[in-house]
């Protein structure tokens, strides 16, 4: 658990212990404690490991213990005991910011408040102003922070989807009664973003896993409550619809719920063409009503005259006529990847040593591994000036004597605002691979940006344009920059562009990979590693590629080393 998630759970134990009508001093020390958390600079996992944590500020030896059940469990059972105590509606209401438990609790007893709709239209209607110590000020505060909540209700990135997702199918094949069991909807497909989880689940008995599913207790509210079908609010803030289908239904259902919405048009036209009628019960003989396929997605796609279709490429961009044409890309899969080009250590803003790197991605059988810490005008990332970075070299060489994995020295190396680089050719040219990425200015106007990155891409010693778009999914928006242009200059240059697999950016997105990498541009897909465990993001990065098409031969980081390193080192003088 990451130090953000078990604040979460401190304050949302502080917020039931005062509820509870519970020792202030105590409300206060859990609140105190999130707040040490969310501004805990390092792991708390790892200050764990050194057996440190009373050490922090605020944490006594019951709190130290919380944090260690936490790190163990994923959770704190006295926290999942009081949610069980308090009324579910009670707790939605408290996720409202502005609308503190005391309030809440008010409003609960008093007017039956158990919904944010139901709070935002007594709070419109200026009903709750009845309540004795609820003043306008209160009301608009409330208001407000039912409009910030809404937009949180938006949607959510998919690296956190699909963990919700994963612990959903863990919690409901713990409880018995599964017997398939498939996320399907936008997060199969792997979209950056996912507006609702559909999950399918086949069952002897859809009533045990259904009342499981809404007795979850990660469930904050139950929204719907039917004998096949249900849904919930996560406590994560995202909706999540289950089904139940016939066995011999699975797979068209499992098809119809992938989506897209327009893939599916296109399919359904396609079967209505042959006399087919396909559904999410299966597929049929139109006139008959004969039953012709269902149980699998294959014998689905096969009864219509298609091949199987992967999920990433269903968004009706021209996978259907390629598959009619039996043209489908052969796309890049996980075992492709032989390194990681893209990572950092604590010499700049990662949080692991070097040598914790190293062996980390040894540990998963990469064949090289690269050493990419910022430059020196990165100064918040702590990034490195040419005397330390070639001290930085001078450690992997000599680590490279204990290890079979390849360590490349890298530099995640500033594109600074005229598009000169950040370290001199002298320096780039120790390196083995140099990533080139902007880090200031994003404001700048389009053709500055254009021409700043361009004139990047012209120096001999860039191998690869990292994030080119600098978007940081719901918080950044891309600066504004022609890639067309950035495209060409790559493409005339030899050099590769990056797919950052970080889920905040998956950046380029896919449909700009498609583009680059239809026109011959190498693309890497990296992971831009700050923690260890930020080394599987690279299956969200592979997911992203999918969705652009790609295929093993179009990623720099299938080749193996002495072509990825003839390749680097090819336009250099
Ligand atoms: P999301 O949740 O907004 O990220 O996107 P999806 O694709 O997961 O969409 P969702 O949850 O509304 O529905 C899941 C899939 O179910 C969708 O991709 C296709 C299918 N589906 C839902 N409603 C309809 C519909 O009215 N017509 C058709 N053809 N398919 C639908
Ligand atoms: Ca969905
Ligand atoms: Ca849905």
């Amino acid at each position: 658990m990451k130090n953000f998630e078990i604040a979460k759970l401190f304050y949302e134990t502080a917020d039931l212990l005062e509820i509870k009508g519970e020792n202030v001093f105590r409300v206060r020390a859990y609140r105190r404690a999130a707040e040490t958390l969310e501004s805990l600079t390092e792991d708390v996992a790892a200050v764990a490991q050194r057996d440190e944590l009373q050490r922090i500020p605020g944490i006594g030896k019951d709190l130290a213990a919380k944090i260690e059940e936490c790190l163990g469990h994923g959770k704190i059972a006295d926290l999942e005991a009081m949610r069980k105590e308090v009324p579910r509606g009670l707790l939605s209401i408290m996720e409202v910011q502005g609308l503190g438990p005391k309030t809440a609790k008010l409003l609960y007893d008093k007017l039956g408040v158990d919904s944010v709709d139901k709070l935002e239209a007594l709070a419109r209607s200026g009903d709750i102003l009845k309540v004795p110590g609820i003043r306008e000020k209160t009301r608009d505060n409330i208001l407000k922070g039912i409009a910030t909540w809404k937009a949180g209700q938006s949607r959510m990135l998919v690296g956190r989807a699909l963990d919700v997702a994963e612990s959903l199918v863990q919690a409901l094949k713990a409880h018995g009664g599964v017997a398939q069991i498939e996320v399907a909807g936008s997060t199969r497909r792997r979209r950056e973003t996912v507006g609702d989880l559909d999950i399918l689940v086949t069952s002897a008995e859809p009533a045990r896993v259904i009342d499981a599913f809404v007795s979850l207790p990660s469930a904050l509210d139950v929204l719907a409550h039917g004998e096949t079908k249900a849904s919930i609010r996560h406590q994560d803030g995202i909706q999540v619809d289950l089904r139940v289908v016939e066995p011999e239904a699975f797979g068209a259902a499992l098809q119809y719920f992938t989506g897209s919405k327009e893939h599916n048009v296109r399919v359904r036209e396609i079967a209505s063409k042959k006399g087919l009628k396909l559904s999410e019960y299966g597929v049929f003989d139109e006139k008959t009503g004969t039953r012709i396929a269902g149980a699998t997605e294959e014998e689905v796609y096969e009864a219509v005259g298609l091949p199987w279709i992967p999920p990433e490429l269903r968004e009706n961009s021209g996978e259907v006529e390629a598959a009619l044409r039996g043209r489908l890309p052969d796309l890049v899969e996980p075992d492709a990847i032989r390194g990681d080009l893209h990572a950092h250590t604590d010499w700049s803003d990662g949080h692991h040593p070097l040598e914790k790197l190293i062996a980390a991605a040894e540990a998963r059988g990469y064949e090289y591994i690269i050493v990419s810490d910022h430059s020196k005008s990165s100064t918040v990332a702590g990034g490195l000036v040419a005397d330390e970075l070639r001290e930085q070299i001078s450690k992997i060489r000599e680590l490279q004597k204990k290890h079979t994995i390849r360590i490349l020295a890298g530099s995640e190396c500033d594109i600074l605002a005229d598009g000169s680089m950040d370290f001199p050719d002298d320096v780039l040219k120790e390196l083995d691979v140099v990533l080139a990425a902007v880090h200031s200015r994003f404001k700048q106007s389009r053709p500055e940006m254009t021409a700043r990155i361009v004139k990047a891409l012209e120096n001999p010693y860039v191998n690869i344009l990292v994030h080119p778009t600098g978007r940081l999914l719901g918080e950044r928006d891309p600066y504004d920059v022609d890639l067309e242009q950035v495209f060409a200059a790559a493409k005339k240059h030899g050099k590769a562009i990056e797919i950052n697999a970080s889920p905040q950016r998956l950046d380029l997105k896919d449909v700009h990979a498609r583009r680059a990498a239809e026109l011959g541009i190498p693309i890497a897909i990296n992971t831009d590693t700050h923690y260890l465990e930020n080394l599987d993001n690279m299956a969200l990065g592979i997911a992203t590629a999918r969705r652009a098409w790609i295929t093993k031969g179009q990623v720099l980081n299938s080749l193996p080393l002495k072509k990825l390193l003839a390749w680097a080192h090819k336009s250099r003088p």
